[in-house]
């Protein structure tokens, strides 16, 4: 009996709506500007949370009850059977995996590998008569045991090797399967305590590692986008990928800022004191933005709880910035969220992605008709006026001196002007009223 047996293929049955399993603003076909919104959105499944993660938290173990659940090939391949099943029901364009999401944990990395290549294969072969297709692949370098100091940034170079075999392994995977686009999270790439480590050795080691990812795909034939997913702590205390800002040194001390963009997480953002649009627009203002994993987190609980999205605001606000950007190219919309562990039922698994991509089509919607209307954008265009003057802009290239004889000479005193942030607020609640 196929596990989501009973559930009809989702549906965009209009606002109105009385049915709990229908989209009421996600309708793929519906042209916003020059694209469809499943061209705006490219929405992704994540394999891990959906199929792989049990429902457990540090007080309890495994909640759910998957007939997938198992270490060996014959569940691997039921649970991309069952992924394909949800793939079907929502009719999204895309999944994304980590190798150990679906392959057998072997007992070497020789095993691993052998374990990957079949699963790639069955997939592949799932993929043809599917319309799904894969949007990023990643490798997990941070839930095995050996992968406790880190991976890259680990004191022991065997662990350094068997990363990058790893990686290579992940990047053909990737590459095989049609991937659009290569993530690497740093899972453990950061510190505990400052009295084990060597801040300068784990990084030139992360460098030399991204180095060599984007050396060996360039090579081998993935032409994808290779992305870095910033993150400010959990696992460990300190991460290295803090935010994009501190990406954005690190690619630039490496030479990677060209080859190189991020894969930016709503709940991340708010882990490292930011809001989610003030890291979509640092990483456009820098020509970096790649991706986005659009799961938020509890506001009171300061964790990452990976909750699929609820906020109009918040989703109106990441639209605008990702559109004022120009949309995603290789990049999409990926849901690594996972439902609270008391939410049993297949249908609770439907019904999360529904909301989610629901929630993101209305911001995406109201994004673009703030867009369109140009209000804000004049706004801020006006603000920054003075600086068409040919004497602003030539004092970008003059010096202090010059700039001091003319202020004197022309008597400059600058008069103070108004923000008008409220007013601008009150434009944006318009919108999401
Ligand atoms: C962890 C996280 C990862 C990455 C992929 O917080 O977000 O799932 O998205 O490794
Ligand atoms: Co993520």
């Amino acid at each position: 009996m196929p596990y989501f047996a009973g559930i009809d293929p989702v549906a965009y049955e209009g606002p109105e709506s009385p049915n709990s399993l229908a989209f009421r603003h996600y309708n793929p076909s519906e042209k916003l500007g020059g694209k469809t919104m499943e061209e705006h959105l490219r929405f992704a499944v994540a394999w891990w949370h959906s199929f792989a993660w049990e429902g457990g938290d540090p007080f309890g173990g495994r909640t759910f009850e998957r007939p997938w659940f198992g270490g060996d090939m014959a569940h691997a391949k039921a649970k991309a059977d069952a992924a394909f099943d949800l793939f079907a029901i929502l009719g999204q364009p895309y999944f994304c995996f980590h190798d150990v999401d679906i392959r057998p944990e072997g007992a070497s990395f020789a095993e691993n590998t052998a374990n990957l290549e079949e699963m790639v294969d069955y997939i592949g072969t799932k993929m043809e008569s599917a319309r799904t297709k894969l949007l990023w692949g990643t490798a997990n370098l941070f839930s095995h045991r050996r992968y406790m100091s880190g991976a890259a940034t680990n004191p022991d170079p065997d662990v350094f090797a068997f990363s990058a075999a790893t990686l290579k392994t992940c990047i053909d995977a990737t590459a095989k399967l049609g991937g659009e686009n290569y993530v690497l999270w740093g899972g453990r790439e950061g510190y505990e305590t400052l009295l084990n480590t060597d801040l300068a050795r784990e990084r030139e080691q992360a460098g030399r590692m991204l180095c060599m990812v984007v050396e060996y795909a360039r090579k081998n034939g993935f032409n994808g986008q290779i992305m870095i997913e910033p993150k400010p702590q959990e696992p460990t205390k300190h991460q290295y990928d803090y935010d994009v800002a501190t990406v954005y040194g690190f690619l630039k001390d490496f030479g990677l800022e060209g080859e190189v963009k991020v894969n930016i997480e709503q709940g991340h953002a708010i882990l490292a004191g930011h809001s989610f649009e003030h890291e979509l627009a640092l990483a456009a203002s820098l020509g970096i933005l790649g991706s986005v994993d659009m799961n938020r987190n509890d506001y009171q609980s300061g964790w990452d709880t990976d909750q699929f999205p609820v906020s109009l605001r918040e989703t109106t606000l990441a639209y605008y910035e990702i559109l004022k950007a120009g949309g995603f190219t290789s990049g999409g919309t990926n849901f690594d969220a996972k439902l609270r562990r008391q939410s049993l039922d297949p249908e609770d698994l439907v019904a999360a992605h529904i909301g989610g991509m629901d929630i993101c089509a209305l911001g995406l919607k109201r994004a673009h008709a703030m867009l369109s209307d140009g209000t804000l954008q004049a706004a801020v265009e006006a603000r920054y006026s003075g600086w068409n003057a040919p004497e602003a802009k030539a004092m970008l290239t003059s010096d202090l001196a010059s700039i001091a004889a003319r202020v004197e000479k022309e008597a400059i005193n600058p008069a103070p002007r108004s923000g008008q942030q409220e007013k601008l607020e009150n434009l944006v609640s318009r919108y999401v009223a």
